[in-house]
């Protein structure tokens, strides 16, 4: 049998721009390996834990901004990467995975290693290919390569996304001895993306109604950090006076981000006043529950979700419009649009009315908006955006002051506090579920040293967020990359360390509460009797063996004086990968946000 069309495929993976390849090992697969291997063009990893290998290929590709390989063998390997594939597909990050299997005929036939490997992903895979097993006959080789180069272009289309390939393979699977393999001449697929805009009078319909729309304001989802996308939010809210909130999830560097500490409080003032007209939304899912709850409660004339392709979510059941176009291309065309309406000339009096309805509700508190100074440049208001900015400033006071009081407990979300204020510049910052990304969420990270936030927000689990941070460090290894953990969350995914790939610039910040604390925060657990045993799990570990396994450098603290004096060795570049293990006391730490709860709202 001829494996032609298996060598084709890191070929194709290579042209169509696929640089990395995360494998495990096997026999089923082997061609699929060695193929891999010996191609110049692809960079490959062996991880043997298919789950931790999936999550790491996951934060290579989100490192990369571009599509990651993974390849396994037959059985259950495949059903291990489930967990990252459901998270690549809520997190829209393209991965293209060679399951190798079984011919068909001995699928259920009591052979070893055999599972159903057909549509493994089921709705969690943007898309599932089975290769030909005989690629003989050149017709075959050539569906063979249409299919690789097919599944490629549908996990990088947007919303990328994970796509499986089950490759079913006959023996013999080796090479024999000295041959060289060849890579091609193969046929790829090309997809091009076009850039959309707005049809001028759509445009000019959207700009009317942002015109006319009396507070605006936009909410950014999980996003990744991009510079136009930044540039083009700035503009559009000077033009449009429009507010800009995200979590630290959204990557936008300008935007109010306290939103869960003054969104926290009983004051419906306020909550009125910061009350949209008009709600612009882009990018995923959000950190703040605060916000999320404020906005599914208080009613919005109008939301509009802006996203170029795929699903969108009526996430706060005010859905009212989608605008199939990439948010910086937006917020930049309406922005740039104002610029041409205050240019043009007398003949604009020819352009339609339009007369949308976006008043305030009736009970609404209204925000005056004030005349904007001579010769500005638009006609926008700023005093919405200055009532946002506002509790944007009272919360940032709150907060330093909060966590400046003398004689605490120590706590993990002091900890927290003190760790993030030192974070390197650039730093790739990942935050595991749960605590840990919602006291990042909480507290808020420098503003002035471009770090960027990753997370697994798309399903939420604890189970690989090691193995991604892992991943971005073998991608970036210029970058400084950060993991704020939890202890449950981090002995889940010790296997992220169980290769052979140096990762100097890795730093693990362990929360060791010695249970998954974050139930004795939340009501509902934390007033029943299970708590402890069953929510909680109280587990003894400490991570100094992990360490030592994996030749990280250790750090153990259990006081702020030990955290100060620890945080600048830890971070600084030269040492290689460091784990620093800070341990807390559950009770005193819920406790303590507890407090810190009652003090944010007799504070305001
Ligand atoms: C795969 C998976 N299993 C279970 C959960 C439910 N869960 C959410 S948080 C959590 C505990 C996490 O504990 P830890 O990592 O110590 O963080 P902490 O709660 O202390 O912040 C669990 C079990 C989940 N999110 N994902």
């Amino acid at each position: 049998m001829s494996l032609q069309a298996i060598h084709n495929i890191p070929e194709i993976c290579a042209q169509l721009g696929i640089t990395d390849a995360v494998l495990s090992p096997g026999s089923r697969c082997a061609p699929l390996t060695i193929a891999f291997a010996r191609h110049p063009g692809v960079q490959v990893r062996t991880v043997p834990d298919e789950r931790a290998a999936a999550f790491i290929g996951l934060g290579i590709a989100q490192a990369q901004r571009r599509a990651v390989a993974l390849v396994c063998t037959s059985g259950t390997a495949g059903l291990n990467y489930a967990p990252a594939v459901a998270e690549a597909y809520f997190q829209q990050i393209p991965l293209v995975i060679f399951t190798a299997d079984r011919p068909p005929e001995w699928i259920d036939q009591l052979d070893g290693q055999t599972i159903r490997q057909t549509d493994l992903y089921g709705a969690h895979a943007k898309g599932s290919f089975t290769l030909p097993v005989d690629t003989a006959h050149p017709d075959a080789e050539w569906h063979a390569a249409r299919i690789v180069s097919e599944a490629i272009n549908l996990a990088q289309r947007a919303p990328a996304g994970p796509v499986q390939v089950n490759v079913p393979l006959r023996e013999p699977f080796y090479p024999k001895a000295g041959e060289e393999l060849t890579f091609g001449p193969v046929k790829v697929i090309w997809e091009q993306t076009a850039t959309a805009a707005l049809p001028p009078a759509e445009l000019r319909a959207l700009y009317e109604l942002v015109r006319g729309a009396e507070r605006v304001l936009v909410v950014a989802g999980q996003h990744r950090q991009e510079d136009d996308l930044e540039e083009a939010l700035q503009q559009f809210a000077a033009t449009f006076g429009a507010a800009v909130v995200g979590d630290t999830i959204a990557n936008v560097r300008a935007a109010i981000g306290r939103q869960d500490v003054f969104l926290a409080v009983q004051d419906q003032q306020l909550k009125d006043s910061l009350r949209p007209t008009l709600l612009l939304t882009f990018g995923q899912s959000l950190i703040s529950k605060a916000l999320k709850l404020y906005l599914r409660n208080n009613p919005i004339a109008q939301h509009w979700h802006v996203q170029a392709a795929g699903e969108v979510a009526d996430t706060y059941r005010a859905l009212t419009r989608v605008v199939r176009l990439g948010p910086a291309t937006f917020f930049a065309e309406l922005a740039a649009y104002d610029v041409e309406m205050l240019t043009a000339t007398a003949s604009d009096s020819a352009l339609p009315k339009y007369t949308p309805d976006l008043s305030l509700p009736a009970d609404a508190t209204r925000v005056a908006r004030p005349t904007p100074p001579p010769g500005a440049p638009t006609a926008a208001t700023d005093s919405y955006v200055a009532t946002w900015q506002r509790a944007e400033t009272w919360a940032t006071d709150f907060l330093a002051d909060f966590f400046r009081q003398p004689d605490q407990p120590f706590n993990e979300f002091t900890a927290i506090q003190k760790a993030l204020q030192l974070l390197p510049e650039r730093t790739a910052l990942h935050l595991a579920n749960s605590m840990a990304v919602r006291y990042a969420n909480i507290i808020g990270l420098p503003t002035d040293r471009q770090i960027e936030v990753f997370a697994n927000r798309g399903t939420s689990g604890i189970d690989g967020c090691t193995s991604t941070a892992v991943g971005a460090t073998l991608a970036q290894p210029a970058r400084p990359v950060v993991l704020l953990t939890g202890d449950v969350a981090f002995f889940y995914d010790r296997n992220a360390f169980w290769h052979n790939y140096p990762t100097p610039n890795l730093r693990v910040i362990l929360l060791n509460n010695h249970a998954g604390g974050i139930f004795r925060l939340i009501d509902g657990p934390r007033q029943q009797p299970e708590l402890e045993e069953f929510f909680e799990t109280h587990q003894p570990l400490t991570a100094e063996n992990t360490a030592r396994d994996f030749k990280l450098r250790y750090f153990a603290v259990s006081s702020f004086s030990e955290l100060e004096s620890a945080l600048p060795v830890f971070f600084a570049e030269e040492g290689g990968a460091a784990l620093l293990e800070i341990t807390t006391d559950s009770q005193t730490n819920a406790a303590f946000f507890e407090h810190y709860r009652q003090a944010v709202k007799t504070a305001f």
